[in-house]
């Protein structure tokens, strides 16, 4: 036991009258919601990372936060942090957590001396697993923080340095399978370019692409059966990342052909850095049958960088959750925090409440869901306006051509006549709900 959270009792479920500020005020594991239980849709996940391994830092100021696992550049201090994480997981009750090897592991001066580390926690990991009903939501591996991956990973000029992120994510792959991970993600936070001056893009998208297929290969090698997700972002730490948003992703999958291999981990704070809503690419990933897994957090809509803070927009959350739930639900996904607090927010008891206050948020947010696809106003005014296209004439036009197209309009037959397309209407409707 570490002293860490001392104090702090598991969060129980009190109901939204309850004024404690350390208990479920909506979310309730074991409510049902559309047919199947809360947490079974919500899938729950702490991100190690931003919860255990960042010290508070900014690009103004070093470290804000003093935990028992400072340094965190030894074992002894990675198995306290292992320590605190599980007795925060069992304080949540969250189903599920995320790591990078980087996060849990100090650095070793050789590659087989990092390896031997990271080995040392996954066992350790598993032990603590054993006892618990946690499981690993996904693994990863931080190919972005260590100066070695500063031109990028699989994109890199140097061969050594792909060489290395191969190997990297091959220990990852493995670690991820060992503790029964149900999905992988690989995040290019340096797979893009500073500058297009010394930069072969053509021939960077080709080493990715090739990248990418040896990691969907290894995965069917070792008979791992959980999801490979790839996660957007524009931009930050690179410049410009080539795996902008949902839609480019596709496309890159699509040429490497990977799109029936490989889905997608959207995160709330990267959809706004690209200059879209959540639901967009949710929507946009669920159109393309690539919908995976959510990073859940907010961005700062003033200060244009990636914030990371918990999510606290019912209204948001709740459009979010809509497309996921038209979608058919998170399959092998989950609701990953990848949310961090804010750097004057020193306690243990921060760091709790604002993964209750970010799991109630997420609980409104799918019942709201779940009321209006129950309700179906929005599924309706959608059958209503595509009715048109319920006719044997205009699905045939999909099948004929310009040609017999032009015959029937240019003779009359074809008059469109404009029809509201409702939007304050619908805005109304869903602010019934939210
Ligand atoms: C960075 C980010 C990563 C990925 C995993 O913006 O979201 O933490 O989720 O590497
Ligand atoms: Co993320």
């Amino acid at each position: 036991m570490t002293e860490f959270f001392q104090g702090i009792a598991p969060i129980a479920h009190e109901g939204p009258d309850s004024t404690n500020p350390l208990a479920f005020h909506h979310y309730n594991p074991d409510e049902i919601v559309m047919g199947k239980r809360m947490e079974d849709h919500l899938r729950f996940a702490v991100a190690y990372w931003h919860s255990f391994a960042w010290e508070g830092n900014d690009p103004f100021g070093g470290q804000t936060f003093e935990r028992p696992w400072h340094p965190q550049d030894r074992m002894t201090t990675a198995r306290i942090k292992a320590d605190a994480a599980f007795e925060m997981f069992d304080i949540l009750g969250q189903p599920y957590f995320c790591w990078h090897d980087a996060d849990i592991r100090p650095e070793g001066d050789t590659f087989a001396e990092s390896l031997r580390n990271f080995e040392e926690i996954i066992a350790c990991f598993e032990e603590k697993m054993s006892t618990r009903k946690v499981r690993l939501l996904w693994g990863t591996a931080n190919m972005f923080s260590h100066r070695r991956w500063m031109g990028g990973a699989s994109t890199n000029p140097d061969p050594d340095v792909f060489a290395y992120s191969a190997a990297t994510v091959k220990t990852c792959m493995d670690a991820t399978m060992k503790l029964g991970g149900e999905n992988y993600v690989l995040w290019g936070g340096r797979e893009g370019y500073e500058t297009l001056l010394n930069t072969d893009m053509g021939r960077e998208l080709d080493h990715m692409g090739r990248f990418l297929n040896m990691v969907v290969d290894y995965k069917h090698k070792i008979g791992f059966q959980g999801t490979i997700l790839v996660e957007p972002k524009p931009q930050e730490p690179s410049k410009h990342q080539y795996d902008y948003d949902a839609a480019t992703c596709y496309g890159f999958l699509q040429k490497y052909g990977l799109e029936n291999e490989v889905k997608l981990n959207l995160e709330q704070g990267h959809a706004i850095l690209a200059g879209h809503s959540f639901e967009h690419e949710i929507a946009t990933a669920a159109a393309l049958g690539v919908l995976g897994s959510i990073d859940m957090n907010r961005n700062d809509y003033q200060s244009g960088w990636d914030t990371d803070q918990f999510p606290n927009n019912v209204p948001e959350v709740a459009l979010a959750y809509y497309h996921i739930l038209k979608a058919g639900g998170l399959a092998t996904g989950g609701t990953n925090f990848d949310a961090k607090l804010r750097r004057q927010s020193l306690d243990a008891r921060d760091l709790i409440a604002a993964h209750v206050g970010a799991m109630d948020v997420c609980a409104r947010g799918l019942k709201a869901a779940a009321a209006m696809l129950e309700d179906g106003g929005l599924e309706d005014a959608l059958k209503e306006r595509y009715a048109g296209w319920d006719t044997p004439e205009a699905r045939a036009m999909l099948n004929s051509d310009l040609d017999t197209i032009f015959d029937k309009v240019n003779a009359g037959a074809i008059t469109p006549s404009p029809r509201s397309g409702r939007q304050e209407i619908l805005e109304n409707y869903v602010n019934r709900f939210v």
